[in-house]
């Protein structure tokens, strides 16, 4: 067995020569590290004779976003690899198929989709995705029922909860996301254009009740395995196709989460026309298309976990007491509202931001739209617990805009 190092291009070949009869022998392999994400090395192998390639994920043992003096657990890459399995069982051909895992190198190997470009690449150009809520819908509702209390039997489901403790990544969440924005803290990153809009989140109360009543959900509520990071990043897709990609944040916490990371990142692409929608129209018909993209995510979500509740419920009383499942549907938006807000906010005051609105290279614009992302993450976490229907999210989006 090898003893964990970083790969280098030439080893990560080697590996690849030793996975079955995946490539031909003798194979010329190409290889690239094409990692542009905050954590891992990824290398892309290819045989352009055969056609045939590959993805290999490593995990360092550090946050390549910050560096060595950050270290990281690497047992990472076998809840990303174990994640990947059991979403490939309950959401088929939505996540990347895993060939081969390797728990000394931290290593999974995993299938090429570069004939799907990065979601928020591909909103930044303008790309609807007209599959997408359909396909994000299914893997949620799936991944989450069949992983909660509703949907799989409740002891094997605590030793599932065991075998997805992952506290440092969810130590990430915890600082950069519910703590870090709301004070004064070394990690936070912002324009010295908006430190008025971040000194007023430091000493917002009211809105610090509702940041710690989520962080306490976060904390606390083990509803069902999470995908834990799934923003627009962490989605591969073509007009036609979804892959979900990167569940190395996966554990057992508030289904909101994984809901309100999909609404946020949206949102912050529907910020980021301020400057990526060449005019008024165009820009007015991209957020028009991103918002229905939010309402057809939540409408299909809720349709799909409740008929999975009527066909596959295994809890008693949970099957037979339809208030339940209205008060659980009711907060699960609630929920996916206020985390939504926590998300957005975290993109633009804390560590790591999002190219949406990063790359935006005209200052004003830029400043524009990170005001506007701040205006609605604040009010989705202001009014998280009084949500009553997915259109309220949409106004909150669509009234900010229009100021
Ligand atoms: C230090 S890691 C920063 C962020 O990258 C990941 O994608 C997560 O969103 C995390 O918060
Ligand atoms: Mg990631």
């Amino acid at each position: 067995m090898t003893a964990y190092h970083p790969l280098t291009e030439l080893e990560a070949v080697q590996i690849a020569r030793t996975l079955g009869q995946f490539f031909p022998e003798g194979a010329d392999l190409q290889c690239r590290e094409i990692g542009d994400g905050n954590l891992n090395l990824v290398f892309h192998i290819a045989d352009a004779a055969s056609g045939k390639s590959l993805i290999m994920k490593q995990a360092l043992p550090y946050a390549k976003v910050v560096g060595e003096s950050w270290p990281l657990t690497l047992d990472r890459a076998r809840i990303e690899s174990e994640k990947l399995l059991l979403e490939g069982k309950l959401a088929p051909g939505l996540v990347p198929a895993v060939y081969h895992y390797d728990p000394a190198l931290a290593l999974t190997v995993m299938e090429d989709l570069s004939d799907h470009l990065i979601m928020r690449q591909g909103l930044i150009a303008g790309t609807r995705y007209p599959k997408f809520a359909d396909d994000i819908s299914t893997f949620m509702a799936r991944t989450l029922f069949f992983t909660s209390d509703l949907g799989m039997n409740q002891q094997d489901k605590k030793n599932l909860v065991k075998a997805f403790i992952n506290p440092e990544l969810c130590k990430i969440t915890e600082d950069l996301i519910f703590d870090d924005p709301y004070t004064d803290s070394p990690n936070n990153s912002f324009a010295p254009a908006i430190r008025d809009a971040a000194e007023a989140l430091w000493k917002d109360g009211e809105l610090h009740l509702e940041v710690a009543i989520l962080r306490e959900k976060f904390l606390t509520s083990a509803q069902a395995l999470l995908h834990g990071d799934l923003h627009t990043g962490s989605v591969f897709a073509t007009p036609a196709s979804t892959k979900v990609i990167d569940p190395e944040f996966a554990f057992y916490g508030p289904i909101g989460f994984d809901i309100g990371a999909v609404i946020a990142n949206l949102l912050l692409n529907f910020a980021g026309q301020e400057h990526w929608s060449e005019d008024a129209e165009k820009r007015s018909d991209f957020r028009r298309y991103l918002t229905d993209t939010i309402r057809d995510v939540w409408q299909l979500f809720d349709k799909k976990f409740r008929a999975l509740w009527e066909e596959s419920c295994i809890d008693r009383i949970a099957s037979e007491t339809p208030a339940y499942k209205e008060y659980y549907m009711q907060r699960l938006l609630q929920d996916a509202a206020g985390f939504a807000g926590c998300k957005i906010v975290r993109r633009i005051v804390g560590l790591s931001h999002v190219i949406d609105i990063d790359r935006i290279p005209d200052a004003a614009a830029r400043e524009k739209a990170q005001r506007l992302a701040l205006a609605i993450g604040t009010a989705l976490i202001r009014g998280n617990r009084r949500t009553q229907s997915i259109e309220e999210v949409v106004d909150i989006a669509l009234s900010a805009a229009a100021k």
